[in-house]
């Protein structure tokens, strides 16, 4: 079962990882350079040793896939994956006259008063963002993000380079090129970046009517992070495959700094004790339409059983 590579991956870093300090002072067990692979015709990878929240998956890939750096498309999917970047911008600006969100990310996690408060703050922000063009505009937009470096990469002349539609194009008209990247980490941006893009870059590959991907994550979150960003590129891979004419092949997953955070390790082993169950199915319901075109409704993950959610803090 496709499933167990990630489960073996978590039972390696737990026996051998190196205890590592990192950037949130969390602590981490870590190694460098691991890969794990998925076979995309055995089932679409959502895991199933706990509950991976498919429409959030879905959502967020959509929104990269327009090209689209404002939260306002994500709050209209009930989805609040990225809020707390957004939520910094506004908070630290001059024009925030609310109580002071100093360290919102770990005081809310500790205080529960300090909660409250920030989750008022919150819900007006996002009324905001929701109902006020001009607020969206300004404090909706995450900038350097996703979105941008696919669809709109800005070069040295003040053009911009669509790598999306360009990998797509060389796909259908050129399957045999070893040159088929599309790249987030642009070196030029990264200063201006509240978070380095973590899925780095990513490569396909066509052989035998089949498309294949794989991810070079520079740094992972194997609990939280990762069966998130799995489910995110299987759909991607199915969604241009669809729109090339050729069926999926593998996901390969390919790791940097691949990480158990401390606070994690309850949690990861209650899911590694957990039986894999079947793999769902990855239906896509509309036919002819542009990857850009597509929206929630149009497809559908069948046969979904999971284990229950786990919870757990995010490092911020
Ligand atoms: N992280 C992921 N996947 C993602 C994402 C973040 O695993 O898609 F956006 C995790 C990796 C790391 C942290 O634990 O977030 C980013 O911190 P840093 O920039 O210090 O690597």
């Amino acid at each position: 079962k496709n499933e167990l590579a990630y489960l073996h991956l978590c039972e390696q870093i737990l026996a051998n990882g190196s205890k590592k300090e990192d950037r949130t002072n969390t602590g981490t067990f870590s190694m460098f350079g691991k890969q794990i692979r998925f076979n995309l015709q055995a089932g679409f990878p959502l895991l199933t040793t706990k509950h991976v929240p498919f429409r959030l998956v879905a959502s967020e890939l959509l929104w990269f896939l327009r090209g689209d750096t404002n939260i306002r498309y994500l709050l209209e999917h009930n989805n609040n994956i990225w809020n707390e970047w957004a939520f910094k911008k506004w908070v630290e600006s001059d024009e925030y006259d609310g109580p002071n969100m100093d360290n919102f990310g770990n005081l809310s996690q500790v205080d529960t008063n300090f909660k409250q408060i920030y989750e008022e703050q919150m819900t007006s922000f996002k009324e905001k963002i929701l109902h006020d063009d001009d607020f969206a505009k300004k404090y909706g937009d995450l900038g350097f993000v996703y979105g941008k470096q696919w669809r709109h990469w800005k070069t040295s002349t003040n053009e911009t380079i669509d790598q999306i539609t360009d990998v797509i194009e060389a796909i259908k008209t050129n399957p045999h090129s070893r040159r088929l990247i599309v790249s987030a980490w642009n070196p030029e941006d990264i200063p201006n970046m509240a978070l380095p893009p973590c899925h780095t870059l990513f490569q396909f590959y066509v052989e035998d009517g089949k498309l294949s991907c794989q991810l070079y994550q520079r740094s992972a979150d194997l609990f939280l992070g990762v069966p998130f960003n799995i489910a995110s590129y299987a759909l991607l891979t199915h969604l241009i495959a669809h729109e090339c004419g050729l069926e999926v092949g593998e996901f390969i997953h390919t790791f940097g700094d691949v990480h158990i955070y401390s606070n994690h390790i309850e949690q990861i082993s209650l899911q590694i004790s957990r039986s894999p169950r079947t793999l769902p199915k990855l239906r896509i319901k509309s036919d002819k339409k542009s990857i850009f075109d597509y929206s929630l409704d149009d497809f559908d993950i069948i046969g979904y059983d999971p284990h229950p959610p786990i919870k757990a803090p995010v490092a911020v």
